[in-house]
């Protein structure tokens, strides 16, 4: 197949395409290098070195003897993206082109304009650049099991039956994001079922889960194919922080009372659903939603796991409480289903356990990368406001 790759030097987008390669479909990507950037502005780096575009894409032509179509630009230029897609006629687009973050997102007015400009303009964009230049190709795009928030029943696919004052419908669920990051997702989703309806455009809305680890067997040892790998409190998420911290013995940061319970997949799993989506379309005009995690967890479940591998490994490591900077439930109800991928094929890859206990033993050799940086990991944005925060040490990022 065809496919077109938005955001493909990211950490989900780069692992997807050595994937995608190896499964001999012809690729082509975009990206503004937006994520190396963001990470800059907060002062880190990626615990794992990575390499430039132009050396990631030389070890994939040695590799699998293809050429990948790159073009840097941005989804925001709508001139750019149409000629892109006119000319490139994918027949499924993966859309892993936005700012990923809930802490970034509530930093400070510009900061929370600037990610929802970014997301709902770009996956906007998209849309009609679809429609225009490529309407059978079938948008993948990434939403977040964050668009749901925590409500006190079970989470659907998406859509669930209602009756009310003695009518049924099927409806779209409930979505009580709870950052202007998760909410410019939940925007998205909102417009693509709209385009779906109305143009017949085809789109799957992947709800994932929070996603952890260090690698996808196709990296091999070729270190300019590795995965970037992010610990600050903006861009790094629960697991991978943690395993960082762990390898640095620094203590664990559990936020609050550490019940907040979410659906977690390991970096393998997630390119493997979202490979599953590509090759089994929908139909034209249909909108579907996969909610894409393996298990959920509490965060402290998650910590006390890192914290018992790394143990087993010989580095001790201990649990702290940090007054929570996010307002978010604490204790929650938290049942969402996810029966739609596993119906195509998708079977969980592996355990938690040997999961971290690779991700640790990858992320022993950057302990001096890690320990460099390590005055970033205790997390200053606050969902009150009530935070120190710098301006953006960058200019070419376009704040309203
Ligand atoms: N948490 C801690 N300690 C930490 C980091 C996080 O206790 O050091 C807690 C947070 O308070 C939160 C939970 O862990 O309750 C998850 O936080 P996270 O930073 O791992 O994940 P989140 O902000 O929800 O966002 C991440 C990705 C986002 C994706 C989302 C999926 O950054 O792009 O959409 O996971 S989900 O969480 O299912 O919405």
């Amino acid at each position: 197949m065809r496919v077109f790759i938005a955001g493909i030097d990211g950490y989900l987008g780069w692992s997807l395409a050595q994937y995608l390669a190896a499964r001999h479909h012809v690729i082509a990507g975009a990206d503004m290098f937006l994520r190396r950037q963001w990470v800059e502005e907060i002062g880190s780096h990626s615990a794992m070195p990575i390499a430039s575009i132009d050396e990631r894409l030389q070890a994939l032509r040695e590799k699998y003897g293809v050429s990948l179509q790159f073009q840097k630009g941005d989804l925001r230029d709508y001139g750019f993206l149409r000629s892109f897609l006119a000319e490139f006629q994918p027949e499924a687009i993966v859309h892993l082109g936005e700012m990923p973050s809930a802490p970034y997102s509530m930093m400070d007015q510009s900061h929370s304009v600037f990610t929802q400009q970014n997301n709902v303009v770009g996956s906007l964009n998209l849309l009609w650049a679809i429609k225009e230049v490529c309407p059978n190709a079938h948008l993948i795009k990434l939403g977040t099991m964050g668009e749901y928030g925590t409500p006190n029943i079970d989470i659907p696919e998406g859509f669930f039956e209602v009756e009310y004052r003695g009518r049924r419908d099927t409806l779209p669920f409930p979505r009580q994001a709870n950052s202007f990051y998760h909410l410019s997702k939940v925007h998205d989703s909102h417009n693509t079922m709209f385009a779906c309806r109305v143009w017949g455009l085809r789109a799957t809305d992947i709800m994932q889960g929070v996603v952890f680890g260090t690698q996808i067997d196709e990296m091999g040892d070729d270190p300019r194919l590795h995965s970037r790998l992010d610990f600050d409190q903006c861009f790094g998420t629960a697991i991978n922080r943690f395993c960082c911290q762990a390898v640095i013995e620094h203590p664990l940061t559990l936020f609050g009372g550490g019940s907040q319970t979410r659906g977690f997949l390991p970096l393998r799993d997630s390119i493997q659903c979202i490979t599953l989506s590509i090759e089994n379309p929908p139909q034209m005009g249909e909108y579907r939603v996969f909610n894409q995690f393996d298990e959920t967890y509490s965060i402290e479940s998650l910590a006390t796991i890192v914290q018992s591998v790394a143990n087993d490994m010989g580095i001790h490591v201990d649990i702290k409480h940090f007054d929570n900077p996010r307002t978010e439930a604490d204790k929650h109800y938290y049942n969402p289903d996810r029966q739609k991928l596993v119906q195509l094929g998708y079977k969980p890859s592996g355990n938690i356990h040997g999961e971290i206990r690779l991700m640790l033993t990858d992320l022993l050799h950057y302990r001096d990368r890690i320990l460099a940086k390590q005055h970033i990991l205790i997390p200053d944005i606050r969902w009150d406001g009530n935070h120190r925060r710098s301006e953006p040490i960058y200019e070419n990022l376009t704040h309203a």
